[in-house]
């Protein structure tokens, strides 16, 4: 049985990716913040931190190499068969922890709003690949859209998006899949997506 550590935070995006790839597994309600530094959880992750996915005796955190393993190993077309396709895959995932995710951190941190210049560059690199195509890899839904997806989740960026000309269709897109629905996600109910 796969198993996933988190009830907040971060382990939505991977029960999103869970519920796309339809296979069944058991969400351990570990919260941050307080669950995360008992001895028990120490010792499923030392980092201390969730999400953490354990498939059978494959321990993993980190979100996206969570995401990426479930996408291979069950996701059918959510990872792209071809080299170059899962390359621009693994680009875009970091891309939107780096780009997108990075100056989120990085105010809730010091507590100054994000800076709306830098997001407006971020956010051109999408708008450019989302001209031409529905898709960031094609016109399939892909694990680099869900995961640039829920981040654009977060309540700093979510109304940005949905409202943005070019980004708003695809996100809105995302947001309304029905797998993604059946997500319990404290991002969609309280705004709390950290
Ligand atoms: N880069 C990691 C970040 C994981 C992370 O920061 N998780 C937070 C919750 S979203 C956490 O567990 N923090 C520990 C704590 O605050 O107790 C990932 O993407 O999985």
């Amino acid at each position: 049985m796969i198993k996933l550590y988190g009830k907040n935070g971060r382990s939505f995006r991977c029960a999103w990716m869970l519920e796309e790839a339809n296979v069944t597994y058991e969400r351990v309600p570990i919260k941050y913040g307080t669950d995360t530094s008992t001895p028990e959880f120490l010792a499923v992750n030392p980092n201390g931190k969730i999400p953490v996915l354990d498939d059978d005796g494959l321990v993993i955190f980190e979100s996206l190499a969570i995401n990426i393993h479930v996408a291979r190993q069950y996701g059918g077309d959510l990872w792209p068969e071809e080299s170059n396709d899962q390359t621009r895959t693994i680009q875009w995932m970091a891309w939107a922890l780096g780009e997108l995710e990075g100056p989120h951190d990085a105010s809730n941190k010091s507590g100054t709003p994000i800076d709306s210049i830098k997001l407006e560059r971020s956010l051109d690199a999408l708008r450019h690949v989302l001209g031409s195509s529905a898709y960031l890899l094609g016109d399939r839904f892909t694990v680099a859209d869900l995961n640039t997806a829920a981040i654009l989740l977060r309540p700093s960026y979510a109304k940005i998006a949905k409202a943005d000309s070019q980004i708003g269709s695809w996100f809105n897109r995302c947001i309304n899949r029905e797998p993604l629905l059946r997500v319990t996600s404290p991002i969609k109910k309280t705004g709390d997506g950290s």
